[in-house]
């Protein structure tokens, strides 16, 4: 896969020498380029934002300047990528697609005031696959780190970056929808903290069944919003019984909290 990432702070990207990201580069299987955005600007001082038409705080990041830097990056098979605190969140599935299907990704990295409209309108029209993509509801400065996530996020998944693929698929947002359940290891006792028990024994179906019982209580428990949301064809009886314990019914939709006032006196 090729990157592209434009920022006025290219070192901000720095850390994508380092670590898996760092090593899926030197191994080939990740291209990936930092460019400074100033260096598509023709004026002396390298201005790349205004003032915002309509007035209002802040600067807004020129489309013209925009467009040299993409005119240049942008191939026949890219995807133009731009972070922003107005695009729906990155999710696993997301960056699971990318991963799978895209070649190319540009990462126009703006301010959080942000890049002129027309930038992302202009590159849809001429048929470039646009996405705005957020991190969540709270506020940066600019995308670099929201490209950081992403860049972090889909390198993972290319075949040949984590060395055991088992481990990206057993893990919190996996294919399960459930949060991932807690793990301990050596040593047994720690300050006066045991491992569970079962853990111990040495019982493998003892040792799975625990473990997706505590995934479906730490989802119902932190994430409500994930658990309505698993199909109710992946909840066996088992499940179905943790989850009544915890005060949950599976209905056509999938599980539901009852509400009080809905239990007749
Ligand atoms: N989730 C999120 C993204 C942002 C950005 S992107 C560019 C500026 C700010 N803030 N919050």
């Amino acid at each position: 896969m090729r990157i592209d990432v434009v920022t006025i702070f290219p070192d901000y990207l720095a850390p994508l020498s380092l670590s898996l990201v760092g090593k899926a580069r030197t191994a080939g299987i990740v291209d990936l380029r930092v460019h400074d955005l100033r260096d598509w600007t023709t004026d002396r001082h390298r201005t790349v934002d205004d003032t915002p038409f309509g007035g209002g705080a802040g600067m807004v990041m020129r489309p013209d300047i925009w467009g040299a830097a993409l005119d240049e990056l942008l191939g026949e098979d890219s995807h133009l990528l731009l972070p922003t605190p107005s695009g729906a969140s990155l999710t696993q599935r997301r960056s699971e697609s990318i991963a799978r299907e895209d070649e190319h990704l540009v990462i126009a990295c703006g301010r959080y005031e942000g890049i002129d409209a027309r930038v992302a309108a202009h590159y849809a029209d001429r048929g470039v696959r646009v996405s705005e993509f957020s991190l969540g509801d709270y506020v940066l400065n600019g995308g670099e780190v929201a490209a950081l996530v992403l860049i972090e996020s889909v390198v993972r998944l290319l075949p040949g970056v984590v060395g055991n693929p088992h481990s990206l698929v057993e893990e919190s947002h996996g294919e399960a929808g459930l949060l991932e359940y807690p793990v301990y290891t050596k040593p047994p006792v720690w300050r006066e903290a045991e491992v569970p028990p079962v853990l111990l024994s040495g019982h493998h179906g003892k040792v799975e069944r625990w473990r997706r019982d505590q995934a479906l209580a730490r989802t119902a428990e932190r994430r409500p919003d994930l658990l309505r949301r698993l199909d109710p064809a992946e909840l066996d009886k088992k499940d179905r019984a943790t989850l009544s314990e915890l005060g949950w019914t599976v209905g056509e939709h999938g599980p539901v909290l009852p509400s009080p006032e809905a239990v007749a006196d």
